[in-house]
């Protein structure tokens, strides 16, 4: 397999957590390492499809650059910045809302479940969401796209989107069309207290996620509190769907362990799930409390932050402007 091009966001919105971590940002670092061309994107853009308080968001953006350097991301490696310091992909969001189709936006589970009851009310942003990821990865030619299973249906549209343009403006390997890269199992981590919802950074309660800064106590805290069930350890995965919390716990630390579920029944057969929750949570400490003090240390050095964002920016500008320049062509102007 010959170099993948790169390109995935993560939203400065809050504290990162486990479920960006397992879900997305593990993955960036090793395909990063496998020497593939890689961007990531602090996705600002993104974030203010939401209300956002302006001083607190341009923090969320050191701090989610922060959190990928600490989690291994090498800006010598990698190109990182932040989504609105290119205007490319806000040009390239306008033209390609001319191109998707509202039906397509409108079959959006996430803006349904984002926007709630009220969707009159949600911004216009927050509704053409997925063009702006269309944008995104389009600009830069990416091939590979590495995301959450919750963002499978945007990777979707975005690859819609590419089709439709190559075929209206008769111009077939203009575009390419991504590739999601979805990890195989537990792509989808989800809330410690209702393992029917995702684990989320906009969840109010701080006790349904682990975040990448939590001390070691915090996160044996949270672990202990998890919401289990009455019924004992399981030893296969039958009945496993019909208790989302048991699931999710066991695919976290499959994930974090790279053991295989069968493994992990063989391990804590006829133990109970205080045995289980102790050794998951010497697990998590293990993998997320060095990369807690980086975040932590790395915090203090805004400097530093703000020239990898910098320098990451001039990298991204010189890639995305002979693109942007080539599809204003086909458009006419
Ligand atoms: N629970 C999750 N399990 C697996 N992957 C996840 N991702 C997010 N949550 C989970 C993946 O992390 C990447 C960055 O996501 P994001 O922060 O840009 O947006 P999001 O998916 O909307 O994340 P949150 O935590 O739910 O944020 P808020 O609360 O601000 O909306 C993506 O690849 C995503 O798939």
């Amino acid at each position: 397999m010959g170099v993948k091009k790169i390109f995935s966001g993560v939203q400065p919105t809050g504290n990162l957590h486990l479920g960006n971590y397992i879900g997305a940002i593990k993955n960036f670092v090793d395909l990063q390492n496998e020497n593939n061309d890689c961007i990531f994107c602090v996705v600002d853009l993104h974030a203010v499809t939401v209300k956002q308080d302006p001083k607190i968001l341009k923090q969320n953006v050191r701090e989610t650059a922060a959190t990928f350097l600490a989690c291994g991301i090498n800006p010598k490696k990698s190109i990182i910045f932040n989504q609105s310091s290119v205007s490319a992909h806000s040009e390239l969001s306008w033209l390609l809302s001319c191109v998707a189709r509202m039906g397509w936006l409108n079959r959006m589970t996430q803006f349904k479940e984002k926007a709630g009851k009220d969707k009159e009310k949600a911004s216009v942003g927050l509704y053409i969401y997925p063009v702006l990821m269309a944008a995104d990865i389009l600009l830069y030619d990416a091939t590979h796209v590495p995301v959450g299973e919750d963002q499978k249906q945007h990777l979707e549209l975005a690859r819609d989107i590419s089709k439709k343009f190559n075929t209206d403006f008769d111009a077939p390997e203009f575009f390419k069309i991504p590739e999601p890269l979805i990890q195989k199992n537990f792509a989808r981590i989800m809330s410690l207290k209702d393992g029917k919802k995702k684990m989320s950074k906009s969840d109010p309660s701080e006790l349904s996620r682990i975040n990448l800064t939590d001390t070691d106590s915090d996160i044996i805290n949270k672990i202990k509190k998890a919401k289990t069930d009455t019924n004992p350890f399981p030893t296969n995965t039958n009945n496993l769907k019909s208790r989302p919390e048991i699931e999710n716990l066991i695919g976290i630390y499959s994930s974090l362990s790279g053991k295989k579920i069968d493994l992990i029944f063989n391990e804590f057969k006829d133990k109970n799930f205080s045995f289980f929750k102790e050794k998951l949570s010497e697990l998590i400490v293990e993998k997320i409390s060095p990369i807690s003090k980086e975040i932590k240390r790395l915090n203090q050095d805004t400097s530093y932050i703000d020239k990898v964002l910098q320098d990451g920016s001039v990298k991204a500008y010189e890639l995305s402007s002979k693109k942007i320049q080539d599809i204003k062509k086909k458009f006419g102007f």
